[in-house]
Order: C-alpha cells, then sequence, then structure tokens
C-alpha cells in the first residue's frame, strides 16, 4: 500500500497528504491539546474514535448536505476524501450559550450579532440554533465575523447555502446525539466546493475536536459542565498550576487511561459500534 504521499498540512493534531490531484489523505494522531497547547502524551485511539466518529456522521448526513469522504482507510484513523476549493470561513453553529458565545452575551446580549433573550444563564440552550461563523486564523484563535464580512468573503448566497446546510447538519447530529446521551453545545464545520460549485462538507465533522461534547446527564443551565474527552486533561493541569505556556506537562496513566476511556464512551453510544469491532472493521460505521 505505501503510495507516495506528498506532506501538504499540519493541523494541530491532524497531518494533511495529496494523494493525485484530486484526493488528499487526513489522518488523525493520538496528539492532544489542552488550552490551545498540544502536550507531550499522547492518548492511544484517539485519531482512531475522531475518524470514527467523522466517518460515521458524513455516511449519516449525506442526504443533509454532500461530503468529502471517499474512503476510510483500514488503519481507522486515515480518511481519503475528494480535494476542494475550500471557503475560507469556518461554519460555527451554537445551541448552547458557551465559551465566546457567552463572554459576548454577558457582555453584549447578542452572540455575533444574534440578538437572544435576557436573563439566560451560562450553557443555557438558545431559543434556536445560531450560525456564527469565523475566520480562519492561520495562529491563535479564530475570529468572529459578521455576517456582512462573511457575506464578503464566500458571496451572499453561498452564505445562504452555508448557514442553511450547517444548521441542518447541526439539527439534525445534535438531536441524534442528545438521545444517546450527549449533548453536542456547538460543532465547527468547514466546507467546500467541488469542481462543479457544489457545496461540500469537508475536514472532521462533529467530533470532540471540532464541537462541545457535553454528558447529558450532567448538563445544567448556569454552571459551565463538564467536557465529555478533557475533563481529566484540564482538572489534572490546572492540578500542577501550569502556567498554559509550552510546553505542556506528561500526563500520569491514569489520567491518559480514563481519557481514553471517555472517547471510546462518546464513540460507542453514537455510532452504536463497539470499538474494538471498530479496530477490527472501521468500515463497520458506515454501514
Ligand atoms: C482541510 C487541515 C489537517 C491541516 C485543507 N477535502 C479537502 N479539500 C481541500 N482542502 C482540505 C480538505 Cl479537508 C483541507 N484542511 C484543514 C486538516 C491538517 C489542515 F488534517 N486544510
Amino acid at each position: 500500500m505505501p503510495e507516495a504521499a506528498l506532506h501538504v498540512g499540519s493541523g494541530k493534531v491532524r497531518e494533511l497528504y495529496a494523494l493525485d490531484a484530486d484526493r488528499l489523505l487526513l489522518v488523525a494522531s493520538d496528539r492532544i491539546s489542552t488550552f490551545d497547547v498540544v502536550l507531550p502524551t499522547e492518548i492511544p485511539d484517539k485519531g482512531r474514535v475522531l475518524t470514527g466518529l467523522s466517518a460515521f456522521w458524513f455516511a449519516r448526513t449525506r442526504n443533509v448536505c454532500a461530503n468529502h469522504l471517499v474512503s476510510l482507510r483500514p488503519d481507522g484513523r486515515s480518511t481519503e476524501c475528494r480535494r476542494l476549493e475550500m471557503l475560507p470561513i469556518e461554519c460555527v453553529v451554537r445551541g448552547y450559550l458557551a465559551g465566546s458565545g457567552w463572554k459576548d452575551y454577558t457582555k453584549t446580549g447578542a452572540v455575533c450579532g444574534h440578538a437572544l433573550p435576557p436573563g439566560l444563564l451560562e450553557s443555557a440552550q438558545l431559543p434556536e440554533p445560531i450560525f456564527t461563523p469565523a475566520t480562519k486564523a492561520t495562529t491563535g484563535h479564530d475570529e468572529n465575523i459578521d455576517r456582512a464580512r462573511a457575506a464578503e468573503l464566500v458571496g451572499r448566497d453561498r452564505l445562504e447555502e452555508v448557514e442553511r446546510a450547517s444548521i441542518d447538519l447541526y439539527r439534525f447530529a445534535s438531536e441524534y446525539a442528545r438521545e444517546r446521551g450527549i449533548v453536542i453545545a456547538d460543532t465547527k464545520f468547514e466546507f467546500g466546493l467541488d469542481d462543479e460549485g457544489r457545496l461540500v462538507l469537508a475536514d472532521e465533522a462533529l467530533t470532540p475536536d471540532s464541537s462541545r461534547f457535553w454528558p447529558a446527564d450532567e448538563y445544567g443551565a448556569g454552571a459551565a459542565p463538564t467536557s465529555f474527552d478533557k475533563q481529566f486533561v484540564r482538572d489534572y493541569c490546572e492540578s500542577l498550576g501550569w502556567d498554559k505556556t509550552e510546553p505542556g506537562p506528561e500526563l500520569p496513566d491514569d489520567v491518559v487511561s480514563g481519557t481514553r476511556a471517555r472517547y471510546v464512551e462518546a464513540f460507542e453510544p453514537l455510532t452504536a459500534v463497539n470499538f474494538d469491532h471498530y479496530l477490527s472493521d472501521p468500515e463497520v460505521v458506515l454501514r
């Protein structure tokens, strides 16, 4: 199998290779970041959980929006995808008031130009999911942008199309996940265009790395819920008094095993696939 593949990009925890002129290989590592720093300790199988979940959602949402997935590789951590012309915006959908959305709301009563009812508590579910686009920052944090700026970047009609697709995808996935014990508080999609100019969902989708996953049984408005996947890592890092600059701390074995278990606990109820079964036959999540 090892075919010539040119490395074309690195994310914090993923790598991108070109297979040929119109195919890319997206590889998810087991690296984990917290407070925007990649830690020196890996979480075994994290890349496989995220790749399997993403592939699962691509299979389930193909009638909501076309996507870039061509095939899931036997290693379970890499996917072959169609090479697209990527749109220069991050398509964030928020169903709950968390992170920068909560901060904006406390200051202005609105989130990225969406006026909201007064008196909402931190983590409250919004009356309707809202679309809050951002620009892709090459360094540091993505920057929220208003509709006018987003329309300048992708065009007015395309913006309407990605907003509808993003909200439809979020509604589908968040309802599905909520019935299985997971709140998807918000999520970030990336889209591209194929040679015919059709909108295609790309990148990873609806994973705990691109979304806030909360355990539904711990969810309540008025507090910041625990993170489904990274809470042990955050708590451990906070206990060290680490200043959150490079380099990050090594993780002890119990934090690693607890965190790996959390990823598997997100994967199994969502996909209805036993994770060991996924490891022996990744395509099970596409069926
Ligand atoms: C995704 C990224 C990663 C670094 C480009 N289907 C596609 N067509 C064209 N470009 C992309 C995709 Cl997914 C594309 N990224 C994000 C992913 C490492 C950067 F794994 N950049």
